[in-house]
């Protein structure tokens, strides 16, 4: 076999099957978004994921235990399992010539999942792009499988084998060790994240207990960083992991891990003093952000396990009485995993379970694994309900806040706040809304404005910090009105529809997206500690109760420059120190002066306009979110300043928008 892989790379005597590898790897190397979303920083860190995929598929089909992933100097990325290892004899379909299945896994496109499919019953993979991705847009690869008391390598360039697959005449534990270096002509970005790397193997050890799985960075000189991610308790550790920063009701986790009709489903919850609910779901380790069938089928039983629960040990006073799904999650954290053989991924970024047969495996078995759980711990069950009551008579007094508030209008499009100096176009694809760190920047920017198509709303001081007040104090705060009332969509938790009509009473409404009057929101504070406050209250904010507007890419952070140079009639602006750096050097020799600006009040509304809102030269930054658990947790850690949300988020797209036509 070797011989033959030797033949064709040497002598160059493509067969048809050659011909199809070829032309797949050219396809991938064509359109790399196409297969990995797209070629920033996040693409590039997907190409890790996918590696380490193939070897949690490996451990979920029981034969690996460890994982070891290294970021290397070169910014290299090396993967090893001690699985089985890759196979390396003939492959059945690849007559002419032969070919290992080694070398199809890593140049055949969807190789490894058509060829896993047999020997796996579930499949990790986002979009099960499969390796032969990452090889394809790697300047190199090696591969090496220990199995056979051999060990059998094979390098490829850009996924095109260099040579044969050779024996190295070695013996070594059984494995498989993957080393690629992504190829700089492809992605954007050079550098490999190590807490996003990491962010994503502890969920996946989470995920997968009792898996070891190790970060190793070797990049710096000096020290060199090392995580393990190891957890005996699953997913009642992460449940707990996730309210590190909140305070618990109850003193463990609940926990439940069963199988049902060939579906493993494993789900921990746990109860804090919060006000929100924040359930995170998988499918096949895949984080479902979009949720669907398991979440469905979760939310229907906990809310009639728990009335029912109550109703049965007399817990309501009153008879008939019964708890709102909101009233059961209020303050409630869980984690839901379950594993589907054939996924169907639906929704807008294709992260929601469509699989309907799903809910009812979900529903049945949280049904009767909560009520078996409750009677065992009548103690956990009466902490449960109080909760839930409390939630019970908040979201009353709240309903009577949001009359009140209703009445004046506030939560209805038509009444704006007077603060508000609103834009004459109504068409929000072209609409901006400028939330202003206070009155005289926010003077500042109505005078600068193209008013158009810019809104500005000034806000004073803080906003409410979200995390620590419910919804009635929340909404009788004066600037969050006026953000809800400018924005025009209401408040409140964006649930699908259908989840909407099975699970809310049409009691709120919930946020509505399509109604939003600008198409963007740009938060513009001051380059301060008081600024990165503002901008983080705002953000636990809309995550907390406009969390689409965030999903969909619609709040964005405004960059006012740190820095005017000037000399003689000339001004230029710049961001950072670097910057102003780089900057007077080009202006050359002679008096330049420059002023730091200590607040966005400091500008004039022309400098305002040139610098940070005029379309055609400002930089805005959109914010997206990348990880619901990792943010979550930030946020609930964010009782004070000190958090910029630059930690938060992973801003991507930094981009200049140029685009917008008139
Ligand atoms: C197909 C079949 C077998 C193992 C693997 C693939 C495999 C693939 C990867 C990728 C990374 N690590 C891996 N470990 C194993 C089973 C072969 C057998 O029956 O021994």
């Amino acid at each position: 076999m070797a011989e033959n892989s030797k033949k064709i790379v040497d002598q160059g005597t493509y067969g048809a099957a050659n011909i199809q590898v070829l032309k797949g790897l050219e396809a991938v190397r064509k359109r790399p978004a196409m297969y990995i979303g797209d070629t920033s920083a996040r693409g590039m860190h997907h190409l890790v994921y996918e590696v380490v995929d193939n070897s949690i598929d490996e451990a979920l089909a029981g034969y690996c235990t460890r994982i070891v992933v290294k970021i290397h100097k070169d910014n290299s990325v090396s993967v090893e399992d001690d699985g089985r290892g890759i196979p390396v004899g003939d492959h059945p379909d690849y007559k002419d010539p032969p070919k290992s299945a080694l070398e199809v896994v890593m140049t055949v496109l969807h190789a490894g999942g058509k060829f896993s499919k047999d020997t796996y019953k579930v499949s990790g993979g986002l979009h099960g792009v499969g390796v032969s991705v990452v090889n394809a847009l790697s300047e190199w690869c090696i591969v090496e499988s220990s199995r056979n008391d051999d060990v059998y390598s094979q390098e490829y360039i850009r996924g095109v084998p260099k040579g044969p697959l050779k024996t190295l005449g070695i013996k070594r534990k059984n494995g498989t060790l993957t080393h690629f270096k992504p190829d700089e002509t492809v992605f954007e970005k050079r550098d490999f994240s190590f807490d996003t790397i990491g962010n994503r193997l502890r969920e996946l050890a989470y995920l997968n207990k009792g898996l070891s799985i190790s970060l190793i960075d070797e990049r710096s000189e000096d020290e060199f960083q090392k995580e393990d991610y190891y957890f005996k308790g699953g997913l009642a550790q992460f449940v707990t992991f996730l309210d590190e920063n909140r305070t618990s009701l109850l003193s463990k986790p609940i926990h439940f891990e069963k199988e049902r009709d060939d579906v493993p489903v494993e789900i921990a919850m746990q109860y804090n003093d919060s006000y929100t609910d924040n359930i995170h779901t998988y499918v096949n380790n895949i984080n479902t952000v979009e949720g669907g069938a398991h979440l469905v089928g979760f939310k229907t039983a906990l809310t009639r396990t728990l009335n029912s629960y109550a109703s049965k040990n007399r817990l309501f006073k009153k008879e008939g009485f019964s708890l709102t799904g909101e009233d059961c999650r209020e303050g409630l954290t869980a984690v839901i995993s379950v594993k589907v053989a054939e996924p169907q991924f639906e929704g807008q970024t294709k992260t929601k379970l469509g699989n309907s047969e799903v809910k009812g495996i979900v529903e049945s078995m949280v049904g009767e694994s909560l009520s078996e759980y409750l009677e065992e711990n009548p103690s956990v069950g009466k902490r449960i309900i109080d909760k839930a009551m409390q939630a019970y008579r908040a979201r009353e007094a709240a309903r009577k806040a949001k009359d009140l508030t209703r009445r004046k209008g506030v939560l209805e499009s038509g009444g704006l706040p007077g603060k508000l100096a609103d834009c004459s176009l109504r068409d929000s694809e072209f609409t901006e809304l400028y939330l202003v760190e206070g009155d005289s920047a926010g003077g500042s920017a109505k005078q600068g404005r193209d008013r158009r198509f810019q809104a500005i709303l000034p806000l004073r001081g803080k906003i409410l910090n979200v995390e620590k007040a419910r919804l009635d104090r929340i909404l009788s705060n004066e600037e969050i009105k006026t953000i809800i009332s400018a924005i025009g969509a209401g408040i409140g938790s964006s649930k699908s529809d259908d989840e909407r009509d099975l699970f809310e009473n049409g009691e709120n409404g919930g946020f509505d997206i399509a109604k939003i009057r600008y198409g963007k929101i740009i938060i513009m504070t001051d380059a301060d500690v008081d600024g990165a406050h503002i901008r983080t209250l705002l953000m636990t904010f809309f995550f907390r109760y406009m969390r689409e507007l965030i999903e969909k890419g619609f709040v964005y952070i405004a960059q006012p420059p740190l820095y005017r140079l000037s000399k003689g009639k000339k001004e230029v602006y710049a961001f950072d120190d670097q910057e102003r750096e780089r900057k007077m050097k080009e202006m050359g020799d002679g008096k330049i002066s420059y002023q730091r600006y200590k607040g966005l009040g400091e500008m004039n509304p022309d400098q305002l306009w040139n610098t940070t809102m005029d379309p055609e030269r400002r930089t805005i930054l959109r914010v997206t979110l990348n990880d619901a658990a990792a943010a979550d947790r930030i946020f609930s850690t964010l009782m004070g300043d000190a958090v910029e949300p630059r930690k938060l988020f992973i801003y991507r797209n930094a981009k200049r928008v140029k685009n917008l036509d008139f």
